[in-house]
């Protein structure tokens, strides 16, 4: 080990909406298992968190909501935060970016880098409304998908295919507040030139750092390749922190120039709070014997391999981070978590759900971690781990172990005999699996650690099912007593090797258990639990969970969807035109088209079909029956029943659904897809031809 402290940071979760299973599966879990695993080690750690309540998301949301952006700001952050404490996510400080040390020490950052010349000033044209006199950012500008053309995009992405967009890209982009059409003005920025850094971070990140994961890495050469541009870290915006600079009223700075260097102020904010605990500040960023480590989502590598580094080289005092664990996303039931759609599991709504089981969502998201590609959370996936992994091995296996001490030994760790080869293979098996525990998370994957984890409570699990120490309680009780002492070993060694992932059913097990939190050495020990301890209660460390709590939160996602699908066409609808105008054609091949008038005698749904309505008409020629396929359109198809229509006469009949349809009903489409039947302004005699 050649660093002394490792200073760990999470990213800043915008304070725009609760935080959700993709922010803790991505980044906040395996921080903090991480966090947890080196404080266990008893190595010195200081875990930063905090709330971004800058830039333009919150900004969205207090419009949303019809509230000020401190109002938003205020709201979420204490939601967040207040989840993320639920969660045990164990963050030496969690703070803020509106917090009065941050606005000081972003602003001081910026004009020393002003003031030494690493900023180029520079004048470009910017979308802006001419109506309400404002300059807009990337997500306050929407329009149609150049990709996907669906409606509603934003500047910066297209939420149907997932794209990212810059807003020139945008077709007919438009005010996402008030919907007016948008020119360009010219406004003044100050830039990071990025490309004066290219040199010195290809080196740096692909020379000195090819141990990143590969998703990590792959992105950044990408980013290198590309050639890097300067990058505005400026804003023409009214919410943020004021640019330190004369001329430069109604600018702030960019939310992602402020944001990475909350990293630092609420360091600074917690040193200065708690100097004997945790210090200076300046040894935590300027040490070079402390290790950086940011945990983040793969939206925010660049800001965290190049952005961020390249102002902390342009400083020059600072340390870089020593690795990046970027992960990939986790989808929700297929689709992409969004916090605009509303899909989502949010951490407070599961835990008014799921009361106490915290560790059954930790467990989930680390078993299901996107650790090297995307990944999907589904509710049968979360039942299943819950059912028979930790109901039916780990807390099988321990539930076994503390009942059977309680039959046989009144509760006490009996003393162990001589150790068998079976014995002694178990217990190496052991060890091999906290080997590799331990190698696992040096290079932070979570994912293959935990499953060492339950190894362990696998081997222990299957310990007891051979040995049958129920029966063998019969017959000999000096080899009951061995393979129960070595049974609670095993479940001593679980609540260390568990702890850093599911930290409050160690401290159940400890109780039960009735030991002290003892440090990570001591995991592979075979003699925690000494001859003779009392144990505590036995409880259950898991309880299974049933098949309808698992439906409602099904029908639950069902009906975000459907939500979600209507506010979409409601979106399309705003941003309808009329299609193009088809080829030309003459009067005679019009001719050929037999148009009249009928009245609806009756009309009902065809069984079994979604789509077809059956028309029964007096079309003054003895009557006919037609199928057209507008049943969605027309929930109550009785409504059209005594209306006079236009149906094509001349077509020939056709069979559907096993009827004969004599003909087609003429039906406009509506801007939101509906298909709305045609008929005349007065009452017409029926038969009667339109041309
Ligand atoms: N708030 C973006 C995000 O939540 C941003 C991260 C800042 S980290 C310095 O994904
Ligand atoms: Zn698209």
């Amino acid at each position: 080990m050649s660093y002394q402290r490792t200073l760990i940071t999470s990213a800043l979760p915008y304070a725009n909406g609760p935080v959700h299973i993709g922010h803790l599966a991505g980044v906040y879990v395996p921080a903090d298992i991480y966090a947890r695993y080196l404080r266990m080690k008893g190595e010195q750690v200081l875990f930063v968190g905090g709330s971004d309540e800058h830039g333009v998301p919150v900004t969205i949301r207090a419009r949303k909501e019809g509230i000020t952006t401190q109002q938003v700001v205020d709201r979420y952050h204490t939601l967040i935060d207040q989840s993320f404490r639920e969660f045990g996510i164990s963050f030496d400080i969690y703070s803020r970016t509106t917090s009065k040390i941050h606005h000081q020490f972003a602003a001081d950052y910026f004009r020393r880098l002003y003031d030494t010349g690493k900023f180029i000033e520079q004048t470009t044209e910017q979308f802006y409304d001419p109506e309400t006199g404002e300059f807009l950012t990337d997500r306050n500008i929407r329009g149609e998908c150049p990709h996907c053309h669906s409606a509603g995009a934003y500047g910066d992405q297209c939420e149907k295919c997932g794209r990212t967009l810059s807003p020139d890209e945008l077709i007919n982009p438009y005010n996402a507040v008030n919907g007016n059409p948008l020119t360009k003005k010219a406004t003044k920025h100050w830039y990071l030139p990025l490309d004066q850094y290219q040199s010195w971070l290809e080196d740096w990140i692909l020379n000195g750092h090819k141990e990143w994961r590969q998703n990590v890495y792959g992105q950044c050469k990408s980013w290198l390749d590309g050639g890097l541009k300067p990058r505005a870290v400026t804003r023409d915006l009214d919410w943020g922190i004021p640019v330190p600079v004369e001329g430069a009223e109604g600018k702030v700075l960019y939310v992602w120039f402020d944001a990475p260097i909350g990293y630092i102020s609420n360091t600074k904010e917690l040193c200065e709070r708690e100097p004997d605990k945790y210090g200076n500040w300046e040894t935590w960023w300027k040490d070079p014997s402390t290790r950086l480590i940011h945990f983040i989502g793969k939206d925010n590598i660049v800001f965290h391999c190049i952005v961020f580094p390249s102002m902390l080289k342009a400083d020059g005092t600072y340390i870089l981070p020593d690795n990046v664990p970027a992960n990939e996303f986790l989808n929700l039931e297929g689709d992409k978590i969004s916090t605009s759609r509303n899909w989502a599991v949010w951490l407070n709504e599961y835990l008014q759900d799921f009361p106490g089981k915290q560790d059954v969502l930790r467990y989930v998201l680390t078993a299901n971690a996107p650790e090297t590609k995307d990944n999907d959370f589904t509710w049968a996936d979360f039942q299943a781990r819950n059912n028979n992994e930790l109901v039916a091995i780990y807390g099988n296996f321990i539930n076994r172990a503390l009942i059977l001490t309680g039959k046989y030994f009144q509760n006490h760790v009996p003393e162990a005999g001589s150790l068998t080869e079976y014995d002694r293979q178990t217990i190496s098996d052991i060890q091999r699996s906290i080997e590799e525990l331990q190698r696992l998370l040096d290079v932070f994957r979570f994912r293959d650690a935990q499953k060492e984890a339950m190894n362990i409570a696998r081997i222990g699990n299957k310990y007891l099912a051979d040995m049958e120490p129920w029966k063998l309680a019969k017959t000999d009780m000096s080899r009951t007593a061995t393979v129960l002492n070595l049974s609670l070993q095993i479940a001593a060694n679980l609540e260390i090797a568990f702890r850093p992932f599911l930290p409050f059913s160690s401290a159940k097990l400890r109780n039960m258990l009735q030991m002290d939190e003892l440090g990570w050495l001591s995991l592979g020990n075979m003699s925690l639990l000494e001859a003779g301890h009392e144990l505590g209660k036995a409880e259950l460390l898991f309880e299974k969970i049933e098949d309808e709590v698992i439906r409602g939160q099904l029908d639950r996602l069902a009906r975000i969807r459907e939500e979600n699908e209507q506010q979409q066409k409601a979106e399309e609808a705003k941003q309808w035109k009329p299609s193009e105008v088809k080829a030309a054609t003459d009067i005679d091949t019009f001719d050929k088209v037999d148009i009249r008038v009928a009245t609806v005698l009756n009309c009902q749904r065809v069984k079994k079909s979604e789509r077809l309505l059956e028309f029964r008409l007096d079309d003054g020629m003895g009557g006919r029956t037609i199928l057209s396929g507008i049943a969605q359109s027309y929930p109550d198809p009785t409504v059209l029943i005594g209306k006079q229509v236009l149906f094509i006469a001349n077509f020939p009949p056709r069979k559907m659904m096993g009827k004969e349809s004599q003909g087609m009903i003429l039906s406009a489409v509506d801007a939101d897809g509906q298909l709305v039947v045609t008929t005349v302004s007065r009452e017409v005699r029926n038969g009667s031809q339109v041309g």
